[in-house]
């Protein structure tokens, strides 16, 4: 099943590394041909090609839409060889036949993300590309496909290895990539356009990925995985560079990214800011006066929790906190940096990765969540709902001190990521105790002041940090009891977005406590 490649038709946007490749298959006596750009580039350097234009005996025309559409190409890419009708065919048209096809695409997802205007987006809507990608891959019985630059040094191994032949295994494989890529390509175009014709639930949806990493395993050992990435740039885990150790686990990229998320919403022109994640929940957020500050008092809220935790800073990682952090047993730490001699603290470190990006990730960008469940897929945005002081209802005899209003904000921006029912108790830009994920709110209440109390224990403070703290819910309190819970636990005033039956009840409740509270008017429910 090994097929020979005598022609090869080049087609790229992309021209990294396309001279050497072309080299190479010169080099093996294989006859090229080109469309326009590709084919300037080729000559400049030397080699001999043939146009397309001179095959198809068209121009190309109409602004370059129409290169390649024509039976010339198609037929040499679709004709099955070994077919004496598609032969005959070849032969009474003149239709000679491709072996191999190069091509990567318009940059439509780039050009997107550049924020190009309507117009500018639909320009870069390739047709020709994936009609000869589509058609190739189809006859990979006989032709060979390439879509990725990453791959011309493995066709070129290939075909060293085979004497200028591919193997059929090559081909299947790489036809699967190249309808792949044709997928993505039209996903990425049927998303774009949802969002610009504002389509908020199209009939048809599709998502695609590209693989970046295959996973050891999944959640538990026995669950295969992999991370894909889905071609939208934001800094965060996706396109952070990791410094040093082990590659990431399922679990790791998932609570690196539930850290930076969070930690992206404390932006550095408002002091530094540290999260401290363990199973996708906060166990500790603190502003600080320095980083290292930040850190100490995230880590101060539960310390037990804090073992084996992931890291994220709002600011480059410098020395001062690099060596608290290397203090404890921490998975990961991601920043917006980190300077030398951060770096070379870790270094001795040899389990801890080290992750950077560029910036943090802006939480007002809009996105898609998925969720699966069987047969389908939910989708919604993105939580990014966002409150300020002037979105804030005073309902209670008492108005929050300014203390307060500045907690009281710092603990929903906190709550927003802390799975439901969330409830945080936060004290002088720090959280004192987060009870997260029960199926009871009253739960989550007691298992936050529980936390709060135990750290009292733990460093021998004579009382709960809870006392005089103060206290966000993500969703209302449908019962006073919940609420009272926090004022017994010490919280003296509180944030909830209000909207129960029992409003007033939870109102008379709290001014009865003396506690300040203030409605948001939106929920952050995050399952
Ligand atoms: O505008 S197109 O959709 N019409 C075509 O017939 C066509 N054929 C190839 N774009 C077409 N291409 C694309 O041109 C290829 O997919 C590739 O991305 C690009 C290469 O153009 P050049 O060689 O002129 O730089």
């Amino acid at each position: 099943d090994l097929t020979p490649v005598r022609r090869a038709l080049i087609s790229v946007s992309d021209k990294t590394g396309l001279v050497d490749l072309a080299k190479e298959l010169a080099g093996m006596g294989i006859q090229l041909l080109s469309t326009g750009g590709s084919a300037g580039l080729l000559r400049d350097a030397g080699l001999d090609v043939t146009d397309v234009a001179d095959v198809t005996g068209f121009p190309e025309m109409m602004d370059g839409r129409v290169k390649t559409l024509h039976p010339k190409v198609h037929g040499g890419l679709l004709a099955l060889r070994d077919n004496d009708t598609h032969v005959a065919a070849m032969n009474e048209h003149g239709i000679e036949g491709i072996d191999l096809l190069i091509v990567n695409l318009y940059p439509f997802e780039e050009t997107v993300a550049k924020g190009a205007d309507y117009d500018t987006c639909i320009e870069n809507i390739d047709i020709g590309g994936p009609a000869m990608i589509r058609a190739a891959a189809k006859n990979h019985a006989f032709v060979t496909t390439i879509v990725d630059v990453e791959d011309y040094g493995i066709l070129v191994d290939e075909l060293k290895a085979n004497d200028g032949q591919t193997s059929l295994a090559f081909r299947k494989r790489h036809a699967q990539i190249a309808y792949a890529r044709t997928g993505a390509y039209d996903a990425a175009v049927s998303t774009w356009m949802a969002g610009a014709i504002g389509e908020e639930a199209p009939r048809r949806r599709v998502f695609a990925g590209t693989l970046a990493q295959t996973l050891r395993y999944g959640e538990n050992p026995h669950q295969t995985a992999a991370f894909y990435t889905d071609g939208s740039v934001r800094p965060g885990v996706s396109t952070a560079a990791q410094h040093q150790g082990k590659e990431l686990s399922y679990n790791n990229i998932n609570d690196t990214d539930a850290a930076f998320e969070l930690v992206s919403e404390f932006l550095p022109a408002n002091g530094p800011a540290c999260a401290i994640i363990k199973h996708a929940n906060p166990c500790g957020v603190a502003r600080g006066e320095n980083l290292r500050d930040a850190y100490l008092r995230a880590f101060d809220c539960d310390r037990t929790s804090a073992f084996g935790g992931i890291i994220a800073l709002n600011q480059p990682l410098d020395a001062a906190t690099a060596e608290e952090i290397a203090q404890i047993f921490t998975e990961v730490v991601i920043a917006p940096g980190a300077d030398a001699a951060a770096r070379e603290i870790f270094a001795a470190k040899k389990n801890l990765r080290l992750l950077t990006t560029d910036a943090l990730a802006d939480p007002r960008t809009a996105s898609l969540t998925l969720r699966q469940v069987a047969g389908g897929l939910l989708v919604q945005d993105k939580d990014n709902g966002r409150i300020d002081m002037d979105d804030l209802k005073v309902v209670t005899k008492r108005a929050p001190s300014e203390k307060e209003m500045a907690d009281l904000l710092f603990a929903w921006t906190v709550a927003k990521h802390v799975k439901s029912n969330a409830i945080v108790y936060a004290k002088d830009g720090a959280t004192v105790g987060i009870g997260a994920g029960q199926m009871s709110r009253v739960d989550s209440s007691t298992i936050a002041a529980h936390k709060a109390q135990r750290m009292a224990d733990e460093l021998g403070l004579g009382e709960t940090p809870a006392k005089g703290s103060v206290v966000a819910s993500d969703a209302f309190f449908p019962f006073a009891d919940g609420l009272l819970a926090a004022a017994n636990a010490g919280a003296t005033a509180v944030i909830q977005p209000g909207g129960s039956m029992r409003d007033n009840e939870v109102i008379a409740a709290a001014d009865e406590a003396g506690l300040a509270m203030v409605l948001t008017g939106m929920r952050h429910f995050r399952h």
